[in-house]
């Protein structure tokens, strides 16, 4: 099974798409970090992604940045 960590913050819009998909999907496989409540996520998120943009989906410890990008993977990958 994969690792799956959703870098991400309260407010942001592309974030909550992301979520809203996790949701309709019923996945309970995935943790959320949000990066504006724990400075070691945010820096987690810059030093592996190389950017400070959410959302960022760490698969198996790889990031995948871009809200549709995401949502297109978890839609292939259930
Ligand atoms: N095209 C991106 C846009 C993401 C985006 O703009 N996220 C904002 C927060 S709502 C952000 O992280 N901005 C900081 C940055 O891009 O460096 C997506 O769809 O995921």
């Amino acid at each position: 099974m994969m690792e799956l960590v959703l870098y991400m913050f309260d407010g942001c819009p592309f974030c909550r798409k992301v979520i809203r998909e996790i949701e309709a999907e019923g996945r309970d496989d995935i943790k959320f970090c949000d990066i504006h409540k724990s400075e070691e996520d945010r820096r987690r998120l810059i030093s592996v992604g190389g950017k400070e943009q959410v959302p960022c989906l760490f698969i198996d410890g790889n990031p995948l940045y871009e809200s549709d990008d995401i949502i297109s993977w978890l839609r292939d990958n259930r």
